[in-house]
């Protein structure tokens, strides 16, 4: 079992050693949401300065399920600029697109060696993908964990903030790792997930993850009617039925994302309990909060997106800063591997 954790200020007398690397992906894949950031975004700002932070817009991965060269062209910037909008500075961290470190796609075939078919059968995600679109069920669908574990190790991260629903992706390339490191050595480290106060951020329907494909998102860059609109729509405890029924907040997930907006969440609740506030209340409140705490985003990204090319620098100036590293690690799998 992968074990969680829990990663918090590096203590002074270590302040000076070498910073632990870090890294994940996100996939170009449309619009965030509040489940992408409270679940994965935040930490990824967290954690920029304290370790040596390496985040990817994975567009390899993207192509498993978008086939408009246009839509990833255009998404893939978007995700740049709305990582930077959201905190992720260029100047702490690199940030850089996947496909623009081509070595990755090397890394992730010498992995498919390595790499019994079997155990990407089992993978929930493909079992979900052959389950909703059998017309689509691509190769890279069934390899997408394989990859993922090449993103992490080309650039020996050990530790990769993510929100739990990547927790079996993570154990598959931790496994993966593991039978390179046995069959050729130890080369590369096990990577752990980190994982935010809100590991899994419940969808507008209140019983599944919050997911794009799902349609229960929250839009976090959207225009406030629009995240008004959304919040409204969120189904709360399904046992309060009239307005002077008490509320339970512990099941109701309008509550729960109170804690991340306000500091008087517990004052919420007990309103919630007494049945001094109703559901409408205590969601315009939840609204009102999202939409300012990410209105600063919301205008960062508008002024981003309409500098093009300044976001493509960014992105090309982090690829370089990743390419010693990736050369680095190809050279010496290669190496141990017989590839000369
Ligand atoms: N609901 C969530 N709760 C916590 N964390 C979440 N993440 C995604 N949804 C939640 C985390 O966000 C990061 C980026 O995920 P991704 O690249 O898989 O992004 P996505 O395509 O935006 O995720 P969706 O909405 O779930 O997409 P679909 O519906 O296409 O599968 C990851 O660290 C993820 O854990």
């Amino acid at each position: 079992m992968t074990a969680d954790v829990a990663v918090s200020a590096r203590p002074a007398e270590v302040a000076s050693a070498p910073r632990p690397r870090i890294f994940s992906g996100i996939q170009p894949s449309g619009v965030p949401h509040l489940g992408n950031d409270l679940g994965a975004i935040r930490n990824y700002v967290r954690l920029q300065t304290e370790y040596e932070a390496i985040y990817c817009i994975v567009d390899y991965h993207a192509l498993t399920s978008t086939h408009s060269p246009d839509a990833l062209r255009q998404r893939t910037r978007e995700m740049a600029a709305t990582l930077m909008a959201l905190g992720l500075d260029p100047e702490r961290c690199t940030l850089f697109v996947q496909s623009h470190r081509p070595e990755v796609t090397e890394l992730a075939w010498l992995f498919t060696t390595v790499t019994p078919v079997s155990w990407l059968e089992r993978t929930p995600t493909y079992k979900e993908k052959r389950q909703n679109q059998p017309e689509d069920l691509n190769h890279g669908l069934l390899a997408y964990p394989v990859l993922q574990a090449a993103d992490i190790v080309l650039y020996k991260a050990s530790l990769v903030p993510v929100g739990k629903d990547q927790a079996a992706h993570l154990e598959l390339s931790r496994e993966i790792v593991r039978r390179f490191n046995a069959m050729y050595g130890e080369t590369f480290p096990e990577p752990q997930p980190v994982y935010t106060e809100a590991p899994v951020v419940l969808g507008t329907d209140g019983v599944r993850k919050m997911s794009k494909s799902l349609g229960n998102t929250i839009e976090i860059l959207a225009e406030p009617e629009t995240i008004r609109r959304q919040v409204m729509s969120m189904v709360t405890d399904t046992k309060r039925i009239l307005r002077t029924d008490p509320g339970r907040p512990e099941v109701c997930n309008v509550c729960q994302l109170h804690r991340f907006f306000g500091g008087d969440y517990e004052s919420i609740w007990e309103g919630e309990r007494t049945a001094r506030t109703g559901c409408v209340d205590t969601k315009k409140l939840l609204a009102e909060r999202i939409a300012a705490h990410y209105a600063p985003a919301r205008e960062r990204y508008l002024e981003l997106i309409a500098a093009p090319d300044r976001v493509d620098r960014i992105l090309a100036e982090g690829a370089e800063r990743a390419r010693p590293l990736a050369a680095a690690t190809i050279a010496e799998v290669r190496q141990r591997m017989g590839i000369r």
